[in-house]
């Protein structure tokens, strides 16, 4: 299996870039084009892809590294179909003698820098009243959406100012002008989506830097290259050297320009981080970055969601509308909460609500609105359980020690978590993270509200060391000590109602988690056993699995297969 060093293609002028983010880890399979690492420079991010597909062996950058051109970013081991071997540098970048041992290539570019002549043939053009600024080459981007205006008309603008910002799924850049002069009109808006030679605006007067707006017939078989280099050229010297076969970056990548006012107040985020923000609807502007240069990462969206959705925050669009009791229904469209007045009605005395009653019910606003729930109902036949528990009890009265049916119930999820391990799983992202580790919770009805403490590597326990712990933090919640390493770490979830009443309820999922069970009071029922009806032991359980990962037909299984173990316990055995 060839082992190749993919590397920093090149991307264009930049010097050094830092590496903002690692994508991939060792041991991770990547396809080719799968993104490694996003880098940054003042001016642009981009995520450079992977040229080939394969295993990742070894790291070579980490967060905070500076790359350029050629820098190693990963070792692959690469797939046979997938594998990209042969380097390539080319020889108008001077790069062409580079030879290496294992088979070396480069990422593809991201931006790809355009052939060597864009400067050519510009001839001594007349200094044109009007300037059109267009779109330069940026090398293989086709169709980049425009996602931030940068000036306005009337703007006095000085060459290479920042005019937009154009995004792809791989990278932001943004675009200066060729020119200074006053911005008399913009031709492109948010939400455009642009091609190398579109025209961006019309600048009037003064100092146009790259004067001819001639194509260029040596520029080869391109569109309309050369209004491009006119938008481009970021400086004489720039134009200057491309006749001679010097590769031209991307001029949207160069500009050694201050930045100006807007783009100062712009917030600092990666491409994918942007995407990410406008698929949610999040304002970046109104994100706190936490990274490096207070930078916007993927967490700081997510916390910024949450925070919205727990009513701990808002965005301005919704703060600027007026207030309505019970908030934040606004932000999903719907109707703002119902004010009544109800003293109106009859006398009422109004309590601020406890902690713990905020804290759940944020979580469950969230995880009721966040995950497309489904329930599926059924009955377990527990009548040789309960008498195997009433009598193990009354072998261990004198151990102080009660065994409870939760903690058979906490068993035999045990089982079923193991049989199913989607049950047992998380979603991160388009990932699902499979836990090995069987952590139950379970919630616990107090004074001050519901609790779910977590009884730890319940695989591992037996079940007088369960009731016992459960015992335990149980009385802990009554007294409101429990802490939150007593409340962490829950693979899943099991609510009882047993002890109260009811026959079947719809729990709501604890996020991350993506399933809970709700339990109610067992009570006889007749059972036909094909010949007769014979009174049963029954025990209503009521399944919710969030439907991003587990399908119905795993949850019937799931519930027939608790069942199947609460009716004969042996076999947890199998
Ligand atoms: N069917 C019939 N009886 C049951 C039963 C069931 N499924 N589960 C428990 N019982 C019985 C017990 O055997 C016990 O009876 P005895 O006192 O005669 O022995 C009695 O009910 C009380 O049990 P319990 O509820 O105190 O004990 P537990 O181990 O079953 O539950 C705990 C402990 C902490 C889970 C429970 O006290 C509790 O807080 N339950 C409420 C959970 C809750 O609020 N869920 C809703 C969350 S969504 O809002």
């Amino acid at each position: 299996m060839a082992t190749i060093e993919v590397k920093v293609p090149d991307i264009g002028d930049f010097d050094e870039v830092s590496v903002i983010e690692v994508l991939v880890k060792a041991g991770d399979k990547v396809k080719a084009e799968q993104s490694l690492v996003t880098v940054e420079s003042d001016k642009a991010s981009m995520e450079i892809p992977s040229s080939a597909a394969g295993t990742v062996k070894e790291l070579k950058v980490k967060l905070g590294d500076k790359v350029k051109q050629g820098s190693v970013l990963i070792v692959l081991e690469a797939d046979g179909a997938g594998a990209v071997p042969s380097p390539q540098p080319s020889p108008a970048g001077g790069r062409g003698s580079e030879a290496s041992s294992s088979a070396s290539t480069q990422a593809p570019a991201v931006p790809s820098p355009s052939p060597a002549s864009a400067g050519e043939g510009r001839g001594e053009g007349v200094r044109p009243q009007t300037t059109e600024i267009r779109v330069p080459d940026i090398g293989d981007f086709k169709d980049v959406a425009v996602i931030e205006i940068l000036v306005k008309p009337g703007d006095t603008i000085k060459a290479e100012q920042s005019l937009i910002t154009v995004e792809s799924d791989k990278a932001s850049m943004e675009i200066p002008s060729s020119a200074a002069g006053i911005l008399k009109e913009l031709k492109v808006k948010i939400g455009d989506t642009v091609n190398v030679g579109d025209l961006i605006g019309m600048l009037e007067g003064v100092g146009a830097a790259s004067p001819s707006p001639q194509p260029s017939p040596q520029r080869g078989e391109g569109a309309s290259p050369v209004a491009v280099s006119a938008a481009v050229s970021p400086s004489p010297a720039a134009g200057e050297g491309r006749g001679e076969g010097v590769r031209t970056p991307p001029t949207a990548a160069l500009p050694p320009h201050e930045p100006t006012a807007p783009t100062a107040n712009l917030p600092h985020a990666s491409p994918s981080v942007r995407k990410f923000a406008r698929e949610l609807g999040v304002p970046l502007d109104e994100v706190k970055g936490t990274g490096p240069k207070s930078r916007i990462t993927q967490e700081d969206i997510q916390a910024f969601t949450r925070a919205v959705m727990k009513g701990e925050t808002t965005t301005k669009a919704v703060g600027a509308k007026p207030a309505a009791a019970g908030g934040g229904g606004e932000a999903l469209g719907l109707l703002p909460w119902p004010k009544v007045d109800f003293a109106k009605f009859g006398p009422v005395e109004r309590k601020d609500m406890g902690r713990i009653k905020k804290i759940s019910g944020a979580n469950l606003h969230r995880n009721w609105v966040m995950i497309p729930h489904v329930t599926n109902h059924d009955d377990a036949d527990i009548t040789d359980l309960e008498a195997f528990r009433v009598q193990l009890n009354k072998e261990n009265e004198k151990s102080g020690v009660k065994l409870t049916m939760l903690a058979f119930l906490i068993k035999a999820c045990v089982a079923a978590l193991k049989k199913f391990p989607e049950f047992n799983a998380s979603l991160d992202g388009d990932q699902l993270v499979y836990k090995q580790y069987f952590n139950i919770a379970f919630a616990a009805d107090t004074p001050n509200g519901l609790v779910v403490p977590v009884i730890k590597d319940a695989d591992k326990k037996g079940l007088f060391q369960i009731s016992t712990e459960m015992g335990e933090l149980a009385k802990k919640a009554r007294e409101g000590k429990l802490g939150p390493a007593d409340m962490s770490g829950a693979c899943f979830t099991i609510s009882s109602l047993g002890g109260i009443g009811g026959r079947y309820f719809t729990p709501i999922i604890n996020a991350p988690e993506v399933a809970i069970l709700g339990v109610c009071k067992s009570q006889m029922e007749p059972v036909w056993d094909g010949k007769q009806f014979v009174p049963k032991l029954m025990l209503p359980l009521s399944l919710s699995w969030d439907h991003r990962v587990i399908d119905g037909a795993s949850a019937a299984r799931f519930n027939a297969y608790l069942g199947a173990i609460l009716g004969d316990f042996r076999r947890t055995m199998l």
